[in-house]
Protein backbone atom coordinates (compact mmCIF):
# COMPACT_ATOMS: atom_id res chain seq x y z
CA UNK A 1 0.00 0.00 0.00
CA UNK A 2 1.83 3.74 -0.88
CA UNK A 3 1.70 5.65 2.26
CA UNK A 4 0.54 8.89 0.57
CA UNK A 5 -1.31 12.25 1.75
CA UNK A 6 -1.08 11.16 5.12
CA UNK A 7 0.25 11.74 8.90
CA UNK A 8 3.37 10.10 8.89
CA UNK A 9 4.29 9.73 12.39
CA UNK A 10 2.61 8.33 15.32
CA UNK A 11 2.14 11.84 17.01
CA UNK A 12 0.81 13.15 13.99
CA UNK A 13 -1.40 10.30 13.54
CA UNK A 14 -2.74 11.04 17.20
CA UNK A 15 -3.53 14.42 16.83
CA UNK A 16 -5.46 13.96 13.87
CA UNK A 17 -7.62 11.50 15.83
CA UNK A 18 -8.01 13.81 18.54
CA UNK A 19 -8.60 17.00 16.41
CA UNK A 20 -11.32 14.46 14.66
CA UNK A 21 -12.61 13.65 17.98
CA UNK A 22 -13.10 17.22 19.25
CA UNK A 23 -14.51 18.60 15.50
CA UNK A 24 -17.74 15.87 16.18
CA UNK A 25 -17.87 16.71 19.89
CA UNK A 26 -21.88 18.16 20.01
CA UNK A 27 -22.64 19.44 23.83
CA UNK A 28 -22.84 15.89 25.64
CA UNK A 29 -21.98 13.03 22.79
CA UNK A 30 -20.38 13.07 19.60
CA UNK A 31 -21.77 12.58 15.99
CA UNK A 32 -19.76 9.89 13.76
CA UNK A 33 -19.44 12.52 10.70
CA UNK A 34 -21.21 16.04 10.88
CA UNK A 35 -22.29 15.67 7.30
CA UNK A 36 -23.41 11.96 7.03
CA UNK A 37 -24.37 11.40 10.03
CA UNK A 38 -25.30 14.64 12.50
CA UNK A 39 -27.14 13.20 15.00
CA UNK A 40 -25.77 10.40 18.16
CA UNK A 41 -25.98 6.62 17.47
CA UNK A 42 -25.13 3.84 19.68
CA UNK A 43 -22.53 1.67 19.07
CA UNK A 44 -20.47 4.73 17.63
CA UNK A 45 -20.77 6.21 21.31
CA UNK A 46 -19.73 3.26 22.89
CA UNK A 47 -16.38 2.89 20.22
CA UNK A 48 -15.90 6.60 20.47
CA UNK A 49 -16.08 6.33 24.30
CA UNK A 50 -13.44 3.81 24.60
CA UNK A 51 -11.07 6.85 22.63
CA UNK A 52 -12.06 9.55 24.69
CA UNK A 53 -11.28 7.55 27.87
CA UNK A 54 -7.71 8.32 27.12
CA UNK A 55 -7.79 12.14 26.55
CA UNK A 56 -11.13 13.38 27.67
CA UNK A 57 -12.51 11.08 29.86
CA UNK A 58 -14.77 13.05 31.43
CA UNK A 59 -16.37 13.57 27.53
CA UNK A 60 -16.08 9.35 27.80
CA UNK A 61 -18.77 8.98 30.55
CA UNK A 62 -21.11 11.56 29.07
CA UNK A 63 -21.15 10.22 26.23
CA UNK A 64 -22.61 6.75 27.45
CA UNK A 65 -24.94 8.81 29.99
CA UNK A 66 -26.46 11.14 27.25
CA UNK A 67 -27.04 7.91 25.22
CA UNK A 68 -28.22 6.07 28.36
CA UNK A 69 -30.77 8.90 28.78
CA UNK A 70 -32.65 7.89 25.80
CA UNK A 71 -32.86 4.49 26.96
CA UNK A 72 -36.79 3.09 26.78
CA UNK A 73 -38.84 2.27 29.70
CA UNK A 74 -38.55 -1.41 28.48
CA UNK A 75 -34.86 -0.88 28.46
CA UNK A 76 -34.08 -0.51 24.70
CA UNK A 77 -31.36 1.79 24.15
CA UNK A 78 -31.87 3.30 20.34
CA UNK A 79 -29.71 3.58 17.71
CA UNK A 80 -30.27 7.11 17.32
CA UNK A 81 -30.80 9.76 19.31
CA UNK A 82 -31.99 12.99 17.44
CA UNK A 83 -30.45 16.11 17.82
CA UNK A 84 -33.28 18.42 18.42
CA UNK A 85 -31.41 21.46 17.57
CA UNK A 86 -31.01 20.26 13.89
CA UNK A 87 -33.00 21.34 10.72
CA UNK A 88 -36.00 18.66 9.36
CA UNK A 89 -34.41 17.05 6.40
CA UNK A 90 -30.62 16.93 8.32
CA UNK A 91 -30.37 13.24 8.42
CA UNK A 92 -32.84 10.52 6.35
CA UNK A 93 -35.04 8.80 7.73
CA UNK A 94 -35.82 11.78 10.25
CA UNK A 95 -37.93 11.59 13.47
CA UNK A 96 -41.11 11.94 11.63
CA UNK A 97 -40.78 8.59 9.87
CA UNK A 98 -39.69 6.85 13.28
CA UNK A 99 -42.82 8.55 15.14
CA UNK A 100 -40.89 7.40 18.73
CA UNK A 101 -43.11 9.96 20.53
CA UNK A 102 -46.63 7.93 19.85
CA UNK A 103 -44.93 4.81 20.94
CA UNK A 104 -45.45 3.60 24.58
CA UNK A 105 -42.30 3.99 26.73
CA UNK A 106 -40.72 6.16 24.53
CA UNK A 107 -38.08 8.89 26.05
CA UNK A 108 -38.80 13.08 25.49
CA UNK A 109 -36.36 13.12 23.25
CA UNK A 110 -37.09 11.67 19.60
CA UNK A 111 -35.40 8.38 18.75
CA UNK A 112 -35.19 5.46 16.46
CA UNK A 113 -37.02 2.55 17.71
CA UNK A 114 -34.45 0.19 16.55
CA UNK A 115 -31.17 -1.34 18.87
CA UNK A 116 -27.42 -1.69 17.52
CA UNK A 117 -25.16 -4.18 18.97
CA UNK A 118 -24.64 -4.07 22.72
CA UNK A 119 -21.39 -3.29 22.98
CA UNK A 120 -21.74 -0.59 25.46
CA UNK A 121 -20.85 -2.77 28.76
CA UNK A 122 -17.54 -3.72 26.66
CA UNK A 123 -17.25 0.02 26.41
CA UNK A 124 -17.51 1.02 30.00
CA UNK A 125 -15.15 -1.04 31.23
CA UNK A 126 -12.35 -0.54 28.57
CA UNK A 127 -13.27 3.15 29.02
CA UNK A 128 -12.57 2.62 32.96
CA UNK A 129 -9.60 1.03 32.30
CA UNK A 130 -7.68 3.57 30.65
CA UNK A 131 -8.84 6.06 32.84
CA UNK A 132 -8.75 4.31 36.30
CA UNK A 133 -10.30 6.75 39.23
CA UNK A 134 -13.55 8.00 41.27
CA UNK A 135 -15.14 9.51 38.51
CA UNK A 136 -14.94 6.41 36.11
CA UNK A 137 -15.60 4.26 39.47
CA UNK A 138 -19.20 6.61 40.25
CA UNK A 139 -19.61 6.16 36.34
CA UNK A 140 -19.60 2.45 36.09
CA UNK A 141 -21.97 2.53 39.63
CA UNK A 142 -24.71 4.83 37.61
CA UNK A 143 -24.29 3.09 34.18
CA UNK A 144 -25.09 -0.23 35.31
CA UNK A 145 -28.44 -0.73 36.26
CA UNK A 146 -28.73 0.85 32.42
CA UNK A 147 -26.66 -1.91 31.07
CA UNK A 148 -28.31 -4.28 33.30
CA UNK A 149 -31.59 -3.27 31.71
CA UNK A 150 -30.15 -3.19 27.89
CA UNK A 151 -29.25 -6.80 28.55
CA UNK A 152 -32.82 -7.75 30.25
CA UNK A 153 -34.69 -6.07 27.47
CA UNK A 154 -33.12 -8.06 24.79
CA UNK A 155 -33.47 -11.47 26.54
CA UNK A 156 -37.08 -11.27 27.19
CA UNK A 157 -38.19 -9.24 23.93
CA UNK A 158 -35.72 -10.40 21.50
CA UNK A 159 -35.57 -13.85 22.27
CA UNK A 160 -37.70 -14.65 19.99
CA UNK A 161 -37.09 -18.79 18.71
CA UNK A 162 -36.56 -19.51 22.99
CA UNK A 163 -33.25 -20.50 22.41
CA UNK A 164 -30.82 -18.04 23.94
CA UNK A 165 -29.99 -16.04 21.42
CA UNK A 166 -31.67 -12.78 20.29
CA UNK A 167 -32.71 -11.93 17.04
CA UNK A 168 -32.05 -8.34 14.79
CA UNK A 169 -35.81 -7.10 13.30
CA UNK A 170 -33.83 -4.42 10.76
CA UNK A 171 -30.26 -4.89 9.16
CA UNK A 172 -29.37 -1.60 10.75
CA UNK A 173 -29.64 -3.24 13.90
CA UNK A 174 -26.87 -5.50 13.09
CA UNK A 175 -24.75 -2.20 12.35
CA UNK A 176 -23.33 -3.73 8.92
CA UNK A 177 -26.83 -2.24 7.12
CA UNK A 178 -26.33 -3.69 3.06
CA UNK A 179 -24.17 -6.70 3.92
CA UNK A 180 -24.24 -9.61 1.97
CA UNK A 181 -25.46 -11.65 4.98
CA UNK A 182 -29.00 -9.80 4.45
CA UNK A 183 -29.29 -10.67 0.56
CA UNK A 184 -31.41 -13.76 0.75
CA UNK A 185 -33.86 -12.15 3.79
CA UNK A 186 -33.80 -8.53 1.87
CA UNK A 187 -35.09 -10.20 -1.21
CA UNK A 188 -38.09 -11.68 0.43
CA UNK A 189 -39.07 -7.83 1.68
CA UNK A 190 -41.50 -6.67 -0.37
CA UNK A 191 -40.98 -3.26 -1.85
CA UNK A 192 -39.76 -1.34 -5.33
CA UNK A 193 -36.75 0.93 -5.64
CA UNK A 194 -39.38 3.32 -7.25
CA UNK A 195 -40.54 4.19 -3.28
CA UNK A 196 -37.46 6.10 -3.24
CA UNK A 197 -38.73 8.65 -5.56
CA UNK A 198 -41.18 9.96 -3.14
CA UNK A 199 -38.17 10.54 -0.35
CA UNK A 200 -35.10 12.54 -0.55
CA UNK A 201 -32.00 10.52 0.51
CA UNK A 202 -29.43 12.89 2.61
CA UNK A 203 -26.56 9.69 2.44
CA UNK A 204 -26.40 10.22 -1.37
CA UNK A 205 -25.76 13.93 -1.07
CA UNK A 206 -22.70 14.15 0.66
CA UNK A 207 -21.17 10.32 -0.38
CA UNK A 208 -20.95 9.11 -3.47
CA UNK A 209 -23.76 6.72 -4.28
CA UNK A 210 -21.81 3.56 -5.90
CA UNK A 211 -20.30 3.56 -2.31
CA UNK A 212 -23.27 3.07 -0.36
CA UNK A 213 -27.18 1.18 -0.12
CA UNK A 214 -29.32 0.76 -3.33
CA UNK A 215 -32.55 2.52 -3.62
CA UNK A 216 -33.91 -1.07 -3.44
CA UNK A 217 -31.99 -1.40 -0.31
CA UNK A 218 -33.53 1.78 1.26
CA UNK A 219 -37.32 0.72 0.61
CA UNK A 220 -36.77 -2.29 2.04
CA UNK A 221 -35.54 -0.78 4.96
CA UNK A 222 -38.40 1.72 5.20
CA UNK A 223 -40.74 -0.97 4.52
CA UNK A 224 -39.46 -3.00 7.88
CA UNK A 225 -39.47 -0.06 9.77
CA UNK A 226 -42.93 0.35 8.96
CA UNK A 227 -44.09 -2.87 9.75
CA UNK A 228 -42.26 -2.70 13.51
CA UNK A 229 -43.45 1.40 13.86
CA UNK A 230 -47.11 0.05 13.24
CA UNK A 231 -47.00 -1.90 15.89
CA UNK A 232 -45.82 0.46 18.42
CA UNK A 233 -42.05 -1.16 18.58
CA UNK A 234 -44.03 -3.71 20.95
CA UNK A 235 -41.91 -6.90 19.78
CA UNK A 236 -45.29 -8.82 20.15
CA UNK A 237 -46.28 -11.16 17.18
CA UNK A 238 -42.50 -10.85 15.63
CA UNK A 239 -42.30 -14.43 15.00
CA UNK A 240 -45.95 -14.27 12.94
CA UNK A 241 -44.99 -11.82 10.15
CA UNK A 242 -42.37 -9.27 10.93
CA UNK A 243 -40.83 -9.42 7.56
CA UNK A 244 -36.79 -9.08 8.82
CA UNK A 245 -35.98 -11.26 11.56
CA UNK A 246 -32.72 -12.52 12.35
CA UNK A 247 -30.11 -14.27 14.56
CA UNK A 248 -27.06 -12.12 13.90
CA UNK A 249 -23.55 -13.55 15.17
CA UNK A 250 -22.45 -10.42 15.81
CA UNK A 251 -24.67 -9.15 17.67
CA UNK A 252 -24.79 -12.13 19.81
CA UNK A 253 -21.13 -12.46 19.79
CA UNK A 254 -21.63 -8.56 21.53
CA UNK A 255 -24.21 -9.38 23.48
CA UNK A 256 -22.37 -12.25 25.50
CA UNK A 257 -19.28 -9.97 25.87
CA UNK A 258 -21.50 -7.45 27.67
CA UNK A 259 -22.64 -10.48 30.18
CA UNK A 260 -18.41 -10.67 30.51
CA UNK A 261 -17.87 -7.07 30.67
CA UNK A 262 -20.45 -6.98 33.06
CA UNK A 263 -19.50 -9.30 35.63
CA UNK A 264 -16.19 -7.37 35.72
CA UNK A 265 -18.12 -4.17 36.41
CA UNK A 266 -19.95 -5.65 39.15
CA UNK A 267 -17.11 -6.95 40.59
CA UNK A 268 -15.55 -3.26 40.57
CA UNK A 269 -18.59 -2.08 41.94
CA UNK A 270 -19.16 -4.32 44.68
CA UNK A 271 -22.41 -6.26 43.05
CA UNK A 272 -22.73 -9.93 42.35
CA UNK A 273 -20.48 -10.93 39.11
CA UNK A 274 -22.17 -14.38 39.31
CA UNK A 275 -25.53 -14.27 37.59
CA UNK A 276 -23.47 -12.32 34.46
CA UNK A 277 -21.09 -14.84 34.46
CA UNK A 278 -24.39 -17.39 34.28
CA UNK A 279 -25.59 -15.91 31.69
CA UNK A 280 -22.39 -15.09 29.58
CA UNK A 281 -21.83 -18.87 29.66
CA UNK A 282 -25.23 -19.54 28.27
CA UNK A 283 -24.88 -17.47 25.90
CA UNK A 284 -21.75 -18.71 24.25
CA UNK A 285 -23.14 -21.96 24.35
CA UNK A 286 -26.02 -20.86 22.43
CA UNK A 287 -23.56 -19.08 20.15
CA UNK A 288 -22.07 -22.30 19.09
CA UNK A 289 -25.06 -24.55 18.74
CA UNK A 290 -27.24 -22.71 17.08
CA UNK A 291 -24.43 -20.18 14.84
CA UNK A 292 -22.00 -22.45 14.02
CA UNK A 293 -21.55 -24.39 10.88
CA UNK A 294 -19.35 -27.20 10.84
CA UNK A 295 -19.50 -27.32 7.04
CA UNK A 296 -17.51 -24.10 6.42
CA UNK A 297 -16.02 -23.68 9.85
CA UNK A 298 -17.83 -20.17 10.76
CA UNK A 299 -20.77 -18.45 12.47
CA UNK A 300 -23.69 -17.66 9.82
CA UNK A 301 -26.75 -16.06 10.72
CA UNK A 302 -30.00 -17.79 11.27
CA UNK A 303 -33.01 -16.42 9.50
CA UNK A 304 -35.46 -17.16 12.09
CA UNK A 305 -38.08 -16.82 8.96
CA UNK A 306 -36.98 -20.29 7.50
CA UNK A 307 -34.98 -21.97 10.28
CA UNK A 308 -32.19 -21.89 8.33
CA UNK A 309 -28.38 -21.27 8.15
CA UNK A 310 -27.56 -17.93 6.06
CA UNK A 311 -24.68 -19.20 3.61
CA UNK A 312 -22.82 -15.57 2.89
CA UNK A 313 -19.36 -16.00 4.26
CA UNK A 314 -19.09 -11.98 6.07
CA UNK A 315 -16.81 -10.59 8.47
CA UNK A 316 -20.03 -11.31 10.59
CA UNK A 317 -18.93 -14.57 10.83
CA UNK A 318 -15.32 -14.02 12.69
CA UNK A 319 -16.51 -11.97 15.39
CA UNK A 320 -17.51 -14.35 17.94
CA UNK A 321 -13.83 -14.81 18.40
CA UNK A 322 -14.79 -11.52 21.34
CA UNK A 323 -16.44 -13.94 23.31
CA UNK A 324 -13.14 -15.54 25.82
CA UNK A 325 -14.91 -18.79 26.69
CA UNK A 326 -15.55 -19.40 22.79
CA UNK A 327 -13.97 -22.92 22.78
CA UNK A 328 -10.70 -23.50 21.55
CA UNK A 329 -11.76 -25.61 18.67
CA UNK A 330 -14.57 -23.13 16.98
CA UNK A 331 -11.63 -20.45 17.77
CA UNK A 332 -9.02 -22.49 15.75
CA UNK A 333 -11.61 -22.42 13.26
CA UNK A 334 -12.44 -18.98 13.13
CA UNK A 335 -8.90 -18.10 12.68
CA UNK A 336 -8.47 -20.54 9.71
CA UNK A 337 -11.36 -18.48 8.06
CA UNK A 338 -9.62 -15.02 9.04
CA UNK A 339 -6.44 -16.35 7.35
CA UNK A 340 -7.64 -17.88 4.17
CA UNK A 341 -8.04 -15.93 0.67
CA UNK A 342 -11.73 -14.93 1.91
CA UNK A 343 -9.97 -12.29 4.68
CA UNK A 344 -6.45 -12.40 4.99
CA UNK A 345 -4.07 -13.68 2.46
CA UNK A 346 -0.89 -13.02 4.18
CA UNK A 347 -0.41 -15.33 7.15
CA UNK A 348 0.12 -12.24 9.47
CA UNK A 349 -3.31 -10.50 8.98
CA UNK A 350 -1.66 -7.51 7.98
CA UNK A 351 -3.51 -6.80 5.08
CA UNK A 352 -6.71 -4.61 5.53
CA UNK A 353 -9.51 -7.03 6.57
CA UNK A 354 -12.44 -6.70 4.44
CA UNK A 355 -16.21 -7.06 5.03
CA UNK A 356 -17.02 -9.29 2.78
CA UNK A 357 -15.45 -12.61 1.45
CA UNK A 358 -12.95 -11.47 -0.78
CA UNK A 359 -13.37 -14.15 -3.55
CA UNK A 360 -17.72 -14.04 -3.34
CA UNK A 361 -19.31 -12.98 -6.79
CA UNK A 362 -20.97 -10.09 -4.90
CA UNK A 363 -17.82 -8.47 -3.14
CA UNK A 364 -17.41 -4.56 -4.15
CA UNK A 365 -14.67 -3.40 -2.24
CA UNK A 366 -16.15 0.30 -2.60
CA UNK A 367 -19.70 -0.25 -1.20
CA UNK A 368 -20.07 0.03 2.25
CA UNK A 369 -20.44 -3.68 3.98
CA UNK A 370 -19.72 -5.36 0.87
CA UNK A 371 -16.27 -5.56 0.92
CA UNK A 372 -14.46 -2.34 2.56
CA UNK A 373 -12.35 -2.71 5.44
CA UNK A 374 -13.65 -0.84 8.32
CA UNK A 375 -11.94 0.21 11.80
CA UNK A 376 -14.61 -1.15 14.53
CA UNK A 377 -15.24 -4.59 13.01
CA UNK A 378 -10.93 -4.47 12.87
CA UNK A 379 -10.62 -3.79 16.45
CA UNK A 380 -13.27 -6.31 17.55
CA UNK A 381 -11.59 -9.43 15.49
CA UNK A 382 -7.86 -8.21 17.04
CA UNK A 383 -9.09 -7.99 20.13
CA UNK A 384 -10.52 -11.63 20.20
CA UNK A 385 -7.01 -12.93 18.22
CA UNK A 386 -5.10 -11.92 20.98
CA UNK A 387 -7.67 -13.38 23.77
CA UNK A 388 -7.52 -16.94 21.93
CA UNK A 389 -3.81 -17.30 21.83
CA UNK A 390 -2.80 -15.44 18.22
CA UNK A 391 -0.58 -12.43 19.38
CA UNK A 392 0.92 -12.60 16.00
CA UNK A 393 -2.05 -12.11 14.11
CA UNK A 394 -3.27 -9.38 16.26
CA UNK A 395 -0.14 -7.65 15.68
CA UNK A 396 -0.89 -8.02 11.87
CA UNK A 397 -4.10 -6.70 11.98
CA UNK A 398 -3.31 -3.81 14.34
CA UNK A 399 -0.89 -2.55 12.03
CA UNK A 400 -2.96 -2.91 8.63
CA UNK A 401 -5.58 -0.51 10.66
CA UNK A 402 -2.90 1.87 11.45
CA UNK A 403 -1.29 1.86 8.35
CA UNK A 404 -4.90 2.55 6.91
CA UNK A 405 -5.55 5.84 8.61
CA UNK A 406 -1.70 7.14 8.10
CA UNK A 407 -2.02 6.69 4.70
CA UNK A 408 -5.96 7.63 4.28
CA UNK A 409 -6.96 9.80 7.13
CA UNK A 410 -9.80 9.00 9.26
CA UNK A 411 -12.20 7.81 7.12
CA UNK A 412 -15.22 5.72 7.86
CA UNK A 413 -14.40 2.88 5.79
CA UNK A 414 -11.60 1.90 3.45
CA UNK A 415 -10.90 0.29 0.27
CA UNK A 416 -9.38 -3.03 1.43
CA UNK A 417 -6.66 -3.36 -1.51
CA UNK A 418 -5.77 -0.05 -2.10
CA UNK A 419 -6.45 1.50 1.28
CA UNK A 420 -8.32 4.55 -0.08
CA UNK A 421 -10.82 6.16 1.93
CA UNK A 422 -14.32 5.99 1.79
CA UNK A 423 -17.08 7.37 3.09
CA UNK A 424 -16.94 10.32 5.97
CA UNK A 425 -13.44 11.52 5.68
CA UNK A 426 -13.88 12.55 9.54
CA UNK A 427 -15.22 9.45 11.11
CA UNK A 428 -16.01 9.71 14.84
CA UNK A 429 -14.93 5.65 16.09
CA UNK A 430 -11.93 5.82 13.24
CA UNK A 431 -10.66 8.12 15.06
CA UNK A 432 -11.64 6.69 18.40
CA UNK A 433 -10.46 2.62 18.09
CA UNK A 434 -7.25 4.87 16.21
CA UNK A 435 -6.44 6.10 19.82
CA UNK A 436 -6.64 2.94 21.56
CA UNK A 437 -4.83 0.88 18.69
CA UNK A 438 -2.20 2.85 19.15
CA UNK A 439 -2.14 3.16 23.18
CA UNK A 440 -1.64 -0.51 23.04
CA UNK A 441 1.83 -2.20 22.16
CA UNK A 442 1.78 -4.48 19.06
CA UNK A 443 1.24 -7.55 21.04
CA UNK A 444 -1.68 -6.86 23.03
C1 LIG B 1 -24.58 3.32 9.28
O1 LIG B 1 -25.96 3.16 9.47
C2 LIG B 1 -26.89 4.26 9.32
C3 LIG B 1 -28.26 3.75 9.74
O2 LIG B 1 -28.22 3.39 11.09
C4 LIG B 1 -26.96 4.82 7.91
O3 LIG B 1 -26.48 4.17 6.96
O4 LIG B 1 -27.49 5.92 7.75
C5 LIG B 1 -23.90 2.01 9.72
O5 LIG B 1 -22.55 1.99 9.28
C6 LIG B 1 -23.97 1.85 11.23
O6 LIG B 1 -23.23 0.73 11.65
C7 LIG B 1 -23.46 3.10 11.95
O7 LIG B 1 -23.71 2.99 13.32
C8 LIG B 1 -24.14 4.38 11.41
C9 LIG B 1 -23.51 5.65 11.96
O8 LIG B 1 -22.13 5.63 11.84
O9 LIG B 1 -24.07 4.43 9.98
Amino acid sequence: MARTGGPADLGGLRRLAVDTLDANWEHDHTVPSRTLYPHQWSWDSAFIAIGLAQIRPERAWRELTSLFRAQWADGRVPHIVFNPALRVGAYFPGPELWGSANAEGAPAVHTSGLVQPPVHALAALLAYRRAPGRAGLAALRRLHPALVAQQRYLAKRRDVAGDGLVCVVHPWESGLDNSPAWDEPMAAVPAEAAVMRAYRRHDTAHADAAHRPTDLDYARYLAIVAAYRDCGYTDRGLAEGHPFLVECPLFNAAYGAAEHALAEIAALIGADPGPHRVRAARITDALVRRLYDPDTGTFQPRDLRTDRLLGARTVLGLTPLILPDLPARHADALVVEATSARFGVARRMDRPLPSHDRTAPEFEPLRYWRGPSWLNIGWLVRRGLAAHGRPDLAAGLRESMIGLVADAGCHEYFHPDTGAGLGSPAFGWTAALLLDLLADGPAR
